[in-house]
This record gives C-alpha cells, sequence and structure tokens, in this order.
C-alpha cells in the first residue's frame, strides 16, 4: 500500500512536472513582447504645485528630483539621467509586440520619430536644439497624444517594420530607445 502510494505520487509529480513543460512551451507560441521601462523621479511636492495636483504620483522613496532642477539640468545640457526608457536599446524580430509601461510618476510620450531632437517644451530640449516635427503642437496634436504614456499604464506598439525605429518622449526628449527589428 505504501509503495503504491509513493508511486502515486512519483506519477503526480511527473504529470506535474509535464503539464509546467508544456505550459512554457506554450508561452513561446505566442506573440513575443518586448518590455520598455519608462521611468522618472519626479518630486510631487514641486511639480503638483507648478503643473496641478496629481500631475506627479511618484511612489519612489527618496530619490526626487525638484521640477527647478529638471529644468536647470536640461538647460545646461546634462539632463537628468532619472528620467529615462530601459533599455537603451532594444533588439526584436519582426512580430514581437513592443510593450511600453510607465512605471514613473509623471505622464511620458514614447513617440516614434525619423531623427531625435527636442521636444516641445523648448526649455526642457538641449542647448540649440529644436523640437522635432513629430513633436511639434504637443497633445494639441493628435499624433503626439495618441504616444502619451500615463503613470501604471502602458502602450502597445505593433507591426513594426524591419529596420531601426527611434523613439522619444516628446517632453523629455532626452528620453530614448532604439529599436532593432529583424
Ligand atoms: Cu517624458
Amino acid at each position: 500500500m505504501r509503495k503504491t502510494v509513493a508511486k502515486l505520487a512519483i506519477l503526480a509529480s511527473c504529470m506535474l512536472s509535464i503539464a509546467a513543460t508544456e505550459a512554457v512551451g506554450q508561452e513561446h507560441e505566442g506573440p513575443r513582447i518586448s518590455q520598455v521601462v519608462a521611468l522618472d523621479e519626479c518630486d510631487p511636492t514641486t511639480f503638483n504645485a507648478a503643473l496641478g495636483p496629481d500631475f506627479c504620483k511618484n511612489v519612489t522613496l527618496g530619490y526626487f528630483t525638484v521640477l527647478s532642477d529638471l529644468f536647470a539640468k536640461a538647460a545646461a545640457g546634462t539632463p537628468d539621467p532619472g528620467w529615462d526608457f530601459e533599455p537603451d536599446v532594444v533588439h526584436m524580430k519582426q512580430g514581437t509586440i513592443l510593450s511600453v509601461v510607465d512605471q514613473g510618476g509623471e505622464p511620458h510620450t514614447f513617440t516614434e520619430v525619423k531623427e531625435f531632437g527636442g521636444g516641445f517644451i523648448p526649455p526642457l530640449n538641449a542647448p540649440g536644439e529644436t523640437v522635432v516635427p513629430e513633436c511639434s503642437n504637443g497633445f494639441a496634436n493628435v499624433a503626439v497624444a495618441r504616444t502619451r504614456i500615463l503613470q501604471g499604464s502602458q502602450l502597445q506598439i505593433t507591426n513594426l517594420s524591419k529596420g531601426e525605429h527611434y523613439f522619444q518622449c516628446c517632453i523629455h526628449p532626452w528620453m530614448r530607445v532604439k529599436v532593432v527589428v529583424k
């Protein structure tokens, strides 16, 4: 009797591991996803005083950049590295879904541009940099508005053609990602 129970237990664990293997296999057959994360370190106190309540909903602890410092660093040509898309370069196969999640405290855009350049808030652009056509007119431009990602939400981009694609934030233009589709 004890042997039978032991055999059954072994059989059950074998079946479980087969089931687990199959589940992993199925995952590979579904649409592939490449993940990009948008990060920032907005300081809720100074950002919301200037930009409105709940503009910045940062949940990280202790690493805030105050609004005036964000502008000062951008104007000096040394933009705050805490505002970032990660990774900086994505290599993926055609058909892969590019998923961008805003884990920062404020909104961003993930906008495809022909060439990297400035955003629609001139004081946040590097010295001498002008707004790229794809970002011009800000959220009054529906094409830009459609690329906006709010805090905690995600944007999925499908059907990217083979080759190199460039995405940047139209607000914080130093947030940049190069996507290489093979
Ligand atoms: Cu941004």
